[in-house]
């Protein structure tokens, strides 16, 4: 059994459980078709002891459902018919086990296919196709993204009807942050809380980029053992990577737990490829949502998918385009005059204009430049001599520069960041924005620094915190962060200033000869 530490949250195999859900039932075949696994709890559903049906050929499952008008071989048939990952992925069966109706929802788990049968009802009194419609539409109304967001988790309230739904964004160190939510008038709000990486860890995240929706449907509710055929193998040789029905590592268990949530359902929001956030749903007490229902929330949140990359490529080309042509003037600027410093550091548009910043420094053929608020000349050209020795990079960045160069924490109030470019290698030549400190508090749910708790039995039986109370904390001795943006409109300028350059000195060549 895996056995959980402070640092190996992220090396649980939880794509290997060796159970499921008890909510529905599972039986895997092999290439054969013939039954390779089932979950204990088919005795649960069809009244028949899992471990008769291990070595059968699927059709020996068919006599325990009804399907109208389907014939003997129906199952073998539909897996032959439609063997392709993506395509079982969108698609379910409707069956019969008495007079109730499951889904059947097949994937591949290769050398296997898994058939999970999950039921029909729920107690959702939704009109899914209509509201579906109406939900992209009115989600799409507001092109401000903040209002996109808040719209998503209303439709997608709306649709699964939970008590709190929030839109989970992850931030560049993988801690996340609710931007966004639409919760029941009795619950206090969680709105800009800070919850730390480790809540997620990096196997779930891989999990939820291929399957991008995640129920946990009772947290209550016991897991089934997945049953073996007698040849041997383990349990845990079935990856669930793919399972609607995949158990749930019991750390998370614990953890809705202490949140006190019965229910938790999860919908993936991509990015060009990366996982931008989740859609994280919570209910008080257990509540099932279906396959029907769980493909319109995924809908909704592919939607939202794109919405978002397309407004953040929108941001980015203004950016750009704004930074592009600050650099074209000064590229005009260069070409009007004699000297590079009066171009980037005297002229009308100075260098700092082209990267938001409080001033910036030009070092060039060994004299020193400046433009804005800046620190010391000594502190500088020190910084400089600093520069030239540790970094061989062409931009030098950082939001924390006291971190890398301590005697820098003096100037805090200046030159908290800095992003320094090289004008050309081999040369100690630099250009150089300040930014100063900006401080923010960043309020987390509980102590970020005791993401788990370990109880007196030590290690084996560690938890999540218990507490989520609000804890605040001030970032110090940061600026606001370098994009790329930032760093694309210096390595311009960098290549204006260096044309610029090599074009005077053939016209000096030209006018010696
Ligand atoms: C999974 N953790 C998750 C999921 C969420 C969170 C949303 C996805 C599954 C789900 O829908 O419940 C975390 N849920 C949150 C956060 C909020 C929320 C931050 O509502 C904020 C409002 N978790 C820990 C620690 C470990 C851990 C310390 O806190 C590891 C030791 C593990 N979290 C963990 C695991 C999963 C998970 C293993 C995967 C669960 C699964 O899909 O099986």
């Amino acid at each position: 059994m895996f056995k959980y530490d402070l640092s190996n949250c992220d090396q649980e195999p939880i794509h290997i459980p060796g159970k499921i859900q008890s909510h529905g039932f599972l039986v895997a075949v092999n290439e054969d078709l013939a039954i390779s696994f089932c979950s204990e709890n088919v005795f649960t559903f069809l009244g028949v002891n899992g471990a008769s049906l291990l070595n059968q050929p699927i059709e020996a499952l068919e006599a325990y459902l009804s399907r109208e008008k389907a014939g003997r071989g129906y199952l073998r048939q539909y897996i032959l018919l439609n063997d392709d990952a993506e395509l079982f992925k969108r698609m379910n069966t409707q069956v019969f086990i008495g007079s109730i109706s499951f889904n059947l929802i097949i994937n591949s788990a290769t050398p296997y296919y898994l058939l999970e049968f999950e039921p029909e009802a729920s107690n959702l009194q939704v009109d899914l196709q209509q509201q579906v419609g109406r939900s992209l539409s009115e989600m799409l109304a507001d092109k401000q993204l903040d209002t996109l967001l808040k719209n998503a988790a209303e439709q997608i309230r709306r649709i699964i009807q939970y008590d709190r739904v929030m839109v989970y964004k992850f931030h560049e160190d993988g801690h996340g942050e609710v931007v966004a939510e639409a919760r029941d008038e009795n619950l206090e709000s969680w709105m800009g809380l800070h919850y730390p990486a480790s809540d997620i860890p990096k196997q779930a995240r891989e999990l939820y980029k291929q399957n991008l929706v995640r129920l946990i449907a009772d947290v209550y509710s016991e897991p089934s053992s997945i049953l073996i055929t007698a040849a041997g193998k383990n349990s845990t040789s079935l990856d669930l990577t793919c399972s609607t029905l995949r158990a749930v590592s019991p750390v998370h268990i614990q953890y809705l737990k202490n949140m006190g949530v019965a229910s938790s359902f999860s919908v993936s929001i991509m990015d060009q490829g990366a996982l931008w956030g989740l859609i994280a749903c919570h209910n008080y007490s257990p509540r099932f949502i279906n396959f029907r229902q769980r493909e319109s929330a995924k809908l909704i949140g592919q939607v939202l998918s794109s919405a978002i990359s397309f407004r953040q490529q929108e941001e980015h080309q203004q950016k750009s385009a704004r930074a592009r042509s600050t650099v074209e003037t000064i590229t005009r600027q260069l070409l009007r005059n004699v000297r590079v410093q009066e171009a980037l550091i005297n002229d009308d548009v100075t260098m700092q204009s082209a990267i938001e910043s409080t001033g910036a420094a030009l070092y060039f053929e060994n004299e020193l430049h400046t433009t804005g608020n800046v620190p010391e000349k000594s502190f500088i050209e020190d910084l400089i001599t600093w520069l030239d020795e540790t970094s061989s990079e062409e931009v030098y960045q950082t939001s924390g520069l006291s971190a890398d160069l301590p005697e820098a924490i003096r100037y805090k109030d200046i030159a908290s960041g800095i992003l320094a470019c090289k004008l050309s290698q081999g040369l100690k030549e630099y250009m150089i924005w300040f930014r100063p400190e900006l401080i923010t508090t960043v309020t987390w749910a509980g102590n970020p620094e005791k993401p788990v708790e370990i109880d007196e039995h030590g290690l084996t039986h560690i938890s999540p915190r218990h507490s989520f109370d609000a804890w605040s904390q001030e970032v110090k001795n940061a600026s606001l962060a370098w994009t790329e943006y930032d760093i694309d409109a210096a390595l311009l300028l960098r290549d204006e200033v260096n044309y610029s350059i090599s074009r005077r000195a053939t016209e000096l060549r030209i006018l010696n000869e």
